[in-house]
C-alpha cells in the first residue's frame, strides 16, 4: 500500500478487514511509550512475564493517551471507515506473554466495530506481530468459519492453529493498525513482555438493530469487564467538543447495557 487515497483505504478495509498506517505516530512514539509504562505502576501492577497483564479501560488513564482520540491522522482514518461521529467504546493496555490464539473480537451483524492497535515493540511474523486472515470479517467469511472465539482449526481443516494461512501485520513502533472486530486474528512467537494497547471504536448506532448491538456491546465488553463508568476521569475532563462527539452514545445506553448484563448473568 503506497500512499493510498482515502477511498482506496476504505475499499481495502472493506475487502480485507484491516489497514496499516505506517509511521503515523513516529514523532510522538517515545512519549506514548513512557505514558504506557506509567499506567501499570499507577495501578499497582507489575508484569511478571508469566501471563498477560492488562488494564481496562486503558487510554482513559492518562490525558496524553486519551488525546489519541483527537489525533488528526487517527480521526481521519477512522472517520473514513465508519463516519466522523464514531463512538469510543473502550480500550485495553497489555503486556502480552507468548501466543494469542485465533479469535474475533466481536461478531455483530448490524453494528460495525473496529480496533485501533498500537504495538510498542518491533514485531515480525514469527516474533509476535498481529496475524490476520484477510476477508474473514465478511458475511461469507463468517459462514465459512463461524464463531467468535477459539475456532477449532484442527477439526475444520486438519491443521494446527500455527498452520492456518494469514497475513502478517509486521510492526515498527509508531505504526498504527486498524482492523474490523470480525477479522480472525492471532499472534505467534512473541516474547514475554510484548507491549501493546488498543482503542475500540464503533459506528454511531442509528437503526434499532444497531442500538441493540451497542447495548449488547456495552453489556459484554464494558459491564462484563466490570468497567465502573462509561469513561475514565482523564478522558472526560480533557475532552474538547470534538472529542465529546465520540463520548455520547455509550453513556446514553450504559443503563440498558447493565440491564442486559444482569439478565444474561443471573
Ligand atoms: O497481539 C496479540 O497477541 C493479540 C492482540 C489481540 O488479539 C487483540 O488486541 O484483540
Amino acid at each position: 500500500m503506497s500512499n493510498p487515497t482515502l477511498a482506496q483505504q476504505r475499499a481495502f478495509f472493506e475487502t480485507f478487514g484491516f489497514i496499516k498506517l505506517p509511521g503515523l505516530l513516529k514523532n510522538e512514539i517515545d512519549t506514548i511509550i513512557a505514558e504506557f509504562e506509567a499506567v501499570f505502576p499507577d495501578k499497582g501492577l507489575k508484569h511478571d512475564g508469566k501471563k498477560r497483564t492488562s488494564v481496562i479501560p486503558f487510554v482513559d488513564q492518562r490525558p496524553v493517551l486519551s488525546a489519541l482520540l483527537d489525533h488528526p491522522g487517527i480521526v481521519e482514518a477512522v472517520s473514513n471507515l465508519i463516519g466522523p461521529d464514531f463512538n469510543y467504546v473502550g480500550s485495553d493496555g497489555n503486556y502480552y506473554t507468548g501466543d494469542t490464539g485465533w479469535h474475533r473480537d466481536s461478531l455483530y451483524r448490524n453494528g460495525l466495530y473496529l480496533k485501533v492497535a498500537f504495538y510498542l515493540d518491533p514485531v515480525g511474523k514469527d516474533t509476535g506481530c498481529l496475524r490476520v486472515i484477510p476477508g474473514s470479517h465478511t458475511d461469507e467469511g463468517v459462514k465459512i468459519w463461524p464463531g467468535a472465539m477459539v475456532p477449532d482449526s484442527q477439526h475444520l481443516w486438519g491443521r494446527a492453529a500455527s498452520e492456518v494461512p494469514y497475513y502478517p501485520l509486521e510492526n515498527t513502533p509508531g505504526d498504527v493498525l486498524i482492523f474490523n472486530h470480525r477479522v480472525f486474528h492471532a499472534s505467534s512467537g512473541g516474547n514475554h513482555q510484548r507491549r501493546m494497547f488498543t482503542m475500540n471504536l464503533g459506528r454511531r448506532a442509528q437503526a434499532p438493530e444497531e442500538i441493540d448491538d451497542l447495548i449488547s456491546y456495552v453489556s459484554y465488553h464494558m459491564h462484563g469487564h466490570k468497567v465502573p463508568s462509561p469513561y475514565g476521569k482523564a478522558m472526560v475532563e480533557t475532552a474538547s467538543p470534538a472529542r465529546q462527539v465520540h463520548l455520547t452514545q455509550v453513556p446514553e445506553f450504559w443503563a440498558a447495557g447493565l440491564e442486559h448484563y444482569k439478565l444474561r448473568t443471573k
